[in-house]
């Protein structure tokens, strides 16, 4: 790593997604002097493209030395109007481009915001790098009060259990040393948020001598975790012998190529895949050999699955959750694609019960699949294909998220685009994926209001890039991370959301109702506390506030289909447009079933 080059020759680097924006006054030449311009470099080394951030005097000296020692370039600072928002951003851009970028969060309190989102990354085991700051340390060295109340020990403790490491250095060095570490640890599968805290001080104290170059690269050897070939054979002929073989397709990367690995192994075997909503598209969901998300798998409505004798898991979110529910399943015999249990922590649970386990491959499906289909080779035995599922183009009763999906079919065609959200009452029957970046998945961590910055961060991966983002949000998702639609709107990061608004925090409703009933109390109670009326939020509003382009409230379906055409025009021509769908409280008939249905 060498010293930057002038800040002139850095602010003419735009960078391609957001040129041309907060271009500070260049500063001259300048060669690094403080701590934080140390930080800087170290980031720069790295690659990272952008910083996502809300401000704080704790890290004011590295604030200081990304605008006037590197030019506000590479990375590139995007202002957030909350923490939740800042890590979501770059929780979202991970899903799409699998890397992380950074955040920066002010002392304890910025962090505070910031775990939600944190959360939701870990869970989602998506890399982010979470730079934050305390102290003074030095006592003597503090302002009164506010330095005091934002001054944590052990600040680190408050995320630990839900990120793959973090770290207080306490000299340049070691802090140059703790971002290579941390960006390397939280880019390894599996993939979390890292957290890193620079003491104030270290920031804005000038260094004694320059230090020495290094390559960064040398520091982040990739790791690649293939299985070994043995095992990999008696997988293989554990597949092979099968009478039927059930893929549970789950956590994936965006790979076209390995997209097609998984596709070849299912043709090969005859198998039949469910994919997860929780995780990005893995499979295409108009594939004849395709079943359906994880509520499918019941045995009463999937004839095929009680022949099912071995399922292959790759790295499935809740493997043993899935058996549970497969009605004869847990006869069949388990393969186990997966490095998930390398991070398998005590205090939360987010590694789901244990499940039953007859083969297990410790290592990246990814790397394990193309394998597998050179040892299988075609299929010995063909079997009769189903026919694909057919997506119903009935018109459906009332006014409902299934009205938003058929509408977008009607205008999106063929276009290709990104979900980057789905509501929570979603069918997986309305939309069809057929490539990895057709769909990203889910927060991860379950944590509401993640769907704005996740979305946010997703189009930004993927500006320039074709694609159309679209994130179809609850209105109580929007409301609590609505902010996220400034930076978008600031940054002009095209993106469409489409909001699907039954103005109620409905999951919960349906809560009350199964309290109700099993308490024999008044159904008609469960919308108290639940919904958003009187006054009606006007979510159209709350976009155009930021800058967007605001459409509706569209109250009937006869008016959607136009109202999306218009939306999507506006973010072709590089706006963002937020569309307030009224949809009519109540969730689908199968979301329904499984939110309702006993342990
Ligand atoms: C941070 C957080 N707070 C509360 C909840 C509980 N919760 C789960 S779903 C839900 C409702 C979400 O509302 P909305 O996005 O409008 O979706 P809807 O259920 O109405 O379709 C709530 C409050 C949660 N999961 N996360
Ligand atoms: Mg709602």
């Amino acid at each position: 790593m060498t010293p930057s080059q002038s800040a002139t020759a850095r602010a003419n680097a735009a960078d391609p997604a957001v040129a041309g924006l907060e271009r500070p006054t260049p500063a001259g030449a300048n060669a690094p002097g403080f701590g934080s311009d140390v930080i800087a470099d170290a980031l720069r080394s790295l690659d990272i493209p952008y910083i996502a951030l809300t401000p704080g005097a704790s890290y004011r000296g590295l604030h200081d030395s990304i605008v006037n020692y590197l030019g506000n370039s590479k990375p590139q600072m995007l202002l957030c109007l909350h923490e939740e928002a800042a890590v979501a951003i770059a929780h979202g851009y991970a899903k799409v481009t699998g890397k992380a970028m950074a955040t920066a969060v002010h002392s304890n309190v910025g962090l505070m915001h910031a775990t939600m989102a944190m959360f939701n990354a870990w869970c989602d085991r998506m890399p982010v790098v979470v730079l934050g700051a305390t102290g003074p340390v030095d006592a003597a060295k503090r302002r009164p009060w506010i330095d005091w109340i934002h001054t944590s020990r052990d600040q680190g403790a408050l995320i630990r259990d839900f990120t793959k490491w973090d770290d207080q250095p306490s000299s340049p060095a070691a802090a140059r040393e703790s971002i290579l570490r941390g960006t390397w640890i939280a880019n390894t599968a599996p993939c979390g948020p890292v957290y890193i805290n620079f003491d104030a001080e270290l920031q804005e104290a000038k260094i004694s001598e320059q230090l020495p170059p290094i390559d960064a690269a040398r520091y982040m050897p990739p790791i690649a975790t293939a299985a070994p070939a043995e095992l990999v054979r008696q997988a293989a002929a554990m597949l092979k012998d099968a009478k039927q073989v059930l893929i549970l397709a789950g956590r994936c990367s965006r790979d076209p190529q390995a997209w097609h690995a998984r596709v070849a192994l299912a043709e090969a075997l005859n198998a039949r895949v469910v994919t997860d909503p929780k995780v990005g598209a893995s499979f295409p969901t108009d594939h004849p050999l395709y079943v359906g998300s994880p509520r499918a798998i019941t045995p009463d409505s999937i004839e095929g699955l009680k022949n099912v004798d071995v399922v292959l898991s790759l790295d499935w979110v809740d493997l043993a959750g899935a058996m549970r529910y497969g009605g004869p399943m847990p006869a069949a015999k388990v393969i186990q694609i997966s490095l998930d249990h390398r991070i398998h922590f005590g205090w939360n649970m987010d590694y789901q019960a244990l499940p039953p386990v007859d083969l297990m491959l410790s290592a990246d499906p990814d790397l394990v699949v193309p394998e597998l289909v050179k040892e299988i080779g075609k299929s010995a035995r063909p079997h009769a294909i189903p026919s694909p599922r057919k997506i119903s183009d009935k018109e459906p009763a009332g006014f409902t998220n299934e009205h938003i999906a058929r509408d977008l079919r009607k205008v999106l065609g063929n276009r290709p685009v990104t979900y980057t959200h789905l509501p929570l009452s979603w069918d997986d029957s309305w939309v069809t994926f057929r490539h990895p970046l057709d769909y990203i998945g889910a927060d991860g961590g379950g944590g509401v209001g993640g769907g704005p910055g996740i979305s946010v961060g997703a189009a930004l991966a993927l500006k320039g890039s074709g694609r159309l983002p679209i994130a179809i949000c609850g209105d109580g998702d929007f409301l609590m991370g609505v902010t996220a639609v400034w930076t978008a709107v600031h940054y002009k990061i095209p993106l469409l959301f489409v909001l699907a608004n039954n103005r109620s925090f409905y999951n919960d409703e349906l809560h009350q109702e199964r309290m109700a009933r099993a308490r024999n109390r008044p159904v008609e109670n469960k919308w108290i506390g639940q919904r958003m009326a009187d006054p009606e939020v006007d979510l159209a509003a709350m976009g155009r506030a930021q800058g967007a382009v605001g459409f509706g409230p569209v109250t009937k379906s006869a008016d959607l289909a136009g109202v999306l055409e218009k939306a999507i025009a506006a973010v072709d021509a590089g706006q963002v447009a937020v569309v307030d769908v009224r949809v009519e409280p109540g969730y689908t008939a199968t979301m329904t079933a499984a939110m309702t249905r006993g342990n």
